[in-house]
């Protein structure tokens, strides 16, 4: 418990020893400059149209937002800074004798758009360890919350809770803040949520489902692998589990929810702890999110109640029925990608290299070649194959996290990457409050309608 009491005392913002945030000082007057260049040529281009079916059907193929970095490409899938998911793991730092990506690299290359040298990669490393402490009463409000709140929304009171520590809230209130300097507060807040948001999730997994037995942090371990320690988790592949979840759920561009949160609420400059947790209670819902605990839950109903060998045909038949009843088959289909999500085929890989015999992991294979068909064959469903929530609670549940209530907590912990480092550039760019027009359906048939009366 030591390691989780001991209160960090927060050293000036502006400290000059500070490898990253001086590397965002070379580069953001270089991107501003950029940006206002591609305003200045390209500002009146038209993007695209915007339909009546676009504005109620959740705004598909609207490119109306700005995030830089991160894209998503209906075909190929995500790219971090334009590096896809097998260049990051090819690129990144990783653990000795270990495969996966590390995450403190990849917050690095969000941020910078550079891969970070060994010392850049450590000093992320170290700031973290530095930084990632909770103080007493953190854990004694964690420790209080009510056994039987979803662990989603212990996650997201645990980060308002947090909200106290937020440099840019105190110096936005004190007058301190000028707007130049907001992006420094949004940097020093994104690293000190960042460090503190493993302990605190496996606070929450600890009181709620272990009686509270905590397990002190190890800051011998990388970020990823001191997380699964906490939870309990201690073999090295479990380790490689965290490392490479943690880094490919990390950000899936601007429009998915949880991202798409956080930065709204950011744009009225809500600090990075009350932005974040709004990106959390979206990414908490059952369409975002939360499949990856529903995947899980289905694929254990499928098991008890069509036994352990299932063929193909009950399987399809399953999906049929989970249709019938009115039900998404979780896992299965995505808002913009049409292909089988990266992230997916990369867990796939992870399961092959380093799983054997397990059940579950077969019964996920299995799917992955029976259920697009069936998907196929319903004409509405615009992407048949399964999404990145598909594999990885099988993968969780392999080494010991059984808790499938939990599993969106460690998509959460991951979105922190994302989320936090998008919010840095968006104070860094001066970007204004978001404020979207909106229609009502009298407007529509005004505009539209015989006697046009709109403009
Ligand atoms: N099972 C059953 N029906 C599905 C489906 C699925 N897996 N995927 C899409 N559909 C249905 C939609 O519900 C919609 O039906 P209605 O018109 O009756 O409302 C229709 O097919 C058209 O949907 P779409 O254009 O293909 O997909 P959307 O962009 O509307 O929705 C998503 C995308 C992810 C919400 C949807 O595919 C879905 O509900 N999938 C299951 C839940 C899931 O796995 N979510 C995780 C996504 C990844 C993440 O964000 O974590």
């Amino acid at each position: 418990m030591q390691h989780i009491y001991r209160s960090f005392n927060s050293k000036s913002i502006f400290h000059s020893s500070n490898l990253l945030k001086e590397r965002l000082r070379e580069i953001i007057p270089i991107k501003q400059a950029l940006l206002r260049d591609i305003r200045k040529q390209y500002g009146q281009k038209e993007i695209c149209k915007v339909t009546v079916d676009q504005a109620i059907g959740g705004m598909r193929n609207v490119f109306g937002l700005f995030y830089d970095i991160s894209l998503l490409d209906s075909k190929t899938g995500i790219t971090f800074r334009d590096y896809n998911i097998p260049e990051i793991q090819e690129y990144l730092q990783k653990a000795k004798n270990g495969n996966e990506p590390l995450p403190e690299a990849l917050f690095w290359l969000l941020l910078t758009g550079d891969f970070p040298s060994d010392q850049e990669f450590k000093f992320v490393q170290e700031e973290w360890k530095r930084r990632g402490e909770l103080d007493q009463e953190t854990v004694k409000f964690i420790t209080s919350l009510p056994k039987q709140l979803h662990p989603m929304t212990m996650l997201s009171q645990s980060v308002l809770y947090l909200q106290k520590n937020s440099t840019f809230q105190q110096a936005y209130e004190s007058g301190k803040a000028t707007k130049p300097q907001y992006w420094e507060y949004y940097y020093e807040d994104a690293m000190d949520l960042v460090a503190k948001i493993p302990r605190v999730a496996a606070l929450i997994y600890r009181h709620k489902y272990k009686n509270g037995n905590l397990i002190s942090s190890d800051n011998s371990l990388d970020w990823a692998a001191n997380y699964s320690h906490m939870m309990g988790f201690d073999q090295f592949n479990a380790y490689e589990l965290f490392r490479m979840y943690l880094s490919i759920h990390a950000d899936h561009e601007g429009g998915n929810v949880s991202a798409h949160a956080t930065h709204l609420v950011g744009s009225a400059l809500a600090d990075q702890y009350l932005s974040y947790s709004a990106g959390i209670n979206g990414l908490a819902g059952p369409l975002h999110g939360l499949a990856n605990q529903e995947v899980l839950k289905w694929l254990i109903e499928i098991r008890e109640k069509l036994g352990d060998k299932v063929s193909n045909e009950k399987i399809q038949e399953y999906v049929l029925n989970t249709i019938r009843e009115g039900r998404v088959v979780p896992g299965y289909g995505h808002a913009v990608l049409r292909y089988t999500d990266p992230r997916y085929i990369h867990q796939k890989n992870f399961a092959e290299r380093l799983i054997k015999d397990d059940p579950l992991v077969e019964l996920v294979k299995q799917c992955y070649h029976v259920i697009p068909p069936v998907l196929k064959t319903i004409g509405k469903i615009q992407n048949p194959w399964p999404n990145v929530d598909a594999h990885s609670g099988v993968l969780l549940n392999h080494y010991g996290l059984k808790e499938f209530e939990y599993y969106t907590v460690v998509f959460a912990v991951s979105r922190a990457l994302g989320c936090t480092a998008n919010l840095v550039w968006a104070r860094a760019f001066g970007l204004p409050i978001e404020r979207p027009g909106s229609i009502t359906m009298r407007w529509i048939e005004e505009k539209f309608g015989e006697n046009q009366s709109v403009k």
